[in-house]
């Protein structure tokens, strides 16, 4: 096993690696930014280094801090947890050059998810379905791209091959507006991600957000643990997510669960990951594959009983998986609430002094959580404060204990969107199932 890792991450990932780590003995090494000297897990790692000042760009994106915080204090390997540096390709490859394990994929495989078009074209290679589209990046014939798109469908979408979750895409509701919108989503591509390339996609109208979560070790072992949904979200960002997918064709879901274990064996895929699916009228499309453990991953630790970033270390130590896919059991339903530090109107951040903190708790309750008494939560960083998780036998025992969780939640000294969360789970057509990408929205009036 690993004999220290180095942390690169904050908040309750930080929290949660932290925890994984002294459950397999591994010591830890928690690096932070000046104002995060207080975060729990910082707390309680065995060794700590302030890597720079409070920006993001001089501390937990500052890739020689990092390296040289693993140099000084003898760690073997890093977890970048999510966001930050999880899937920056370059940041994957300086670790490896100098002698320390990256925990997740191989840095050309990260380069290949990045960029979505070469990502999309090696999952259409391995048989996983996508949305028909360009087929490859966009020329600069305008009759070649009015002819795809023609082809295609109206209406159609543009998107920046170095974007992903949402950033730089653009739809397109006649050939009229094409070529414009092909224009203006290059240059807003160029200037955003410093790449002009862009794709297109046939629009769907109506799907919902479906991912797969895969686990890959370095001996060519691939399984599945199954879907998730995430599609309550807000301007990209999940709100509300569960564990499995539910009211899913199964055949179709089968199928897809077997190209994406396949898929990952082709590429070469070692670690967690997420394959994002959208699901229309009982058909899968893949837009994007996730090289990362993700917020959600607890939904699915629930619902298998694998813990997922348990299993990243031990993938990174170099052991085999320690389970075949029939030895995964499927057992029950979950849902995820995200708790966010930010105002119920406006979702503006709202950060500051927790001055009462009561966590809900019972059997089934899972709490991910970096919040205690007293800590003040800086204006940096992400508002992500806490994760409610709660488990059934079935989808609506899952849902019951959600609402009895929440309405036992208590944060106080700061504003957060936990009425937002309770909505939600009295709502009728989400306990009903199967809302769409567009339900939260249209719901908030937006
Ligand atoms: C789409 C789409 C409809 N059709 N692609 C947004 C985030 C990025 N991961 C891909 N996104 C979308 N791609 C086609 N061909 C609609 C979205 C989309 C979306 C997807 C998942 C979750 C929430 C979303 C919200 C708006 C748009």
């Amino acid at each position: 096993m690993l004999d220290k890792v180095l942390i690169a991450n904050r908040g309750e990932i930080g929290l949660r690696i932290l925890r994984a780590c002294r459950e397999l003995g591994i010591k830890t090494v928690a690096v932070h930014s000046k104002v995060d000297a207080d975060l729990k897990h910082v707390r309680l790692a065995d060794e700590t280094v302030c890597i720079g000042p409070n920006p993001p760009n001089e501390s937990y994106l500052n890739i020689p801090a990092i390296i040289s915080a693993m140099e000084v204090t003898d760690s073997v390997a890093v977890h970048p947890g999510y966001g930050f540096l999880a899937e920056n390709a370059d940041f994957a490859e300086q670790v490896e050059r100098s002698g320390f394990i990256f925990i997740g994929p191989k840095a050309d495989v990260i380069r290949l998810m990045g960029d979505k078009v070469s990502a999309i074209e090696a999952m259409r290679k391995a048989g996983v379905p996508t949305v028909p589209g360009s087929n490859g990046a966009l020329g600069d014939d305008s009759k070649k791209n009015t002819a795809i798109a023609n082809e295609i469908g109206f209406p159609v979408i543009i998107k920046a091959a170095a974007g992903g979750g949402g950033r730089g895409m653009r739809v397109v509701h006649t050939e009229a507006s094409l070529l414009n919108a092909i224009s203006v989503t290059r240059a807003e591509a160029k200037a955003a991600f410093g790449d002009d390339t862009v794709y297109m996609e046939k629009f769907l109208e109506t799907p919902r957000h479906v991912e797969i979560q895969i686990l890959a070790d370095n001996h060519g072992n691939v399984i599945h643990l199954g879907d998730r949904d995430c599609s309550l979200q807000r301007r990209h960002q999940k709100v509300l997510e569960e564990a499995p997918a539910p009211d899913v064709d199964a055949t179709a879901r089968q199928q897809t669960l077997a190209a994406c274990v396949q898929a990952c064996k082709d590429i070469g895929y070692s670690g967690a990951g997420t394959f994002e699916f959208l699901y229309e009228n009982g058909s899968y499309y893949f837009i994007e594959m996730n090289t990362r453990v993700q917020v959600e991953h607890p939904v699915t630790e629930m619902i298998t009983g694998v813990d997922i970033v348990k299993e990243q270390l031990r993938i990174a130590s170099g052991e085999q998986l320690s389970f075949k896919q029939d030895d995964i059991i499927f057992r029950g339903h979950a849902f995820e609430c995200r708790i966010n530090a930010e105002d119920s109107k406006t979702f503006m951040p709202s950060p500051g002094k927790v001055t009462t903190f009561h966590p809900p708790g019972g059997n089934g309750v899972r709490v991910d959580s970096h919040l205690y008494c007293g800590y003040s939560i800086p204006p940096n960083y992400d508002s992500l404060i806490a994760k409610i998780i709660t488990y059934g036998k079935d989808r609506d025992s899952a849902l019951a204990r959600m609402r009895t969780a929440l309405d036992e939640l208590y944060i106080l000294g700061i504003k957060t969107n936990t009425d937002l969360q309770r909505s939600l789970v009295t709502d009728a057509a989400f306990q009903k199932g199967g809302v769409n990408i567009h339900y939260l929205e249209k719901k908030l009036g937006l």
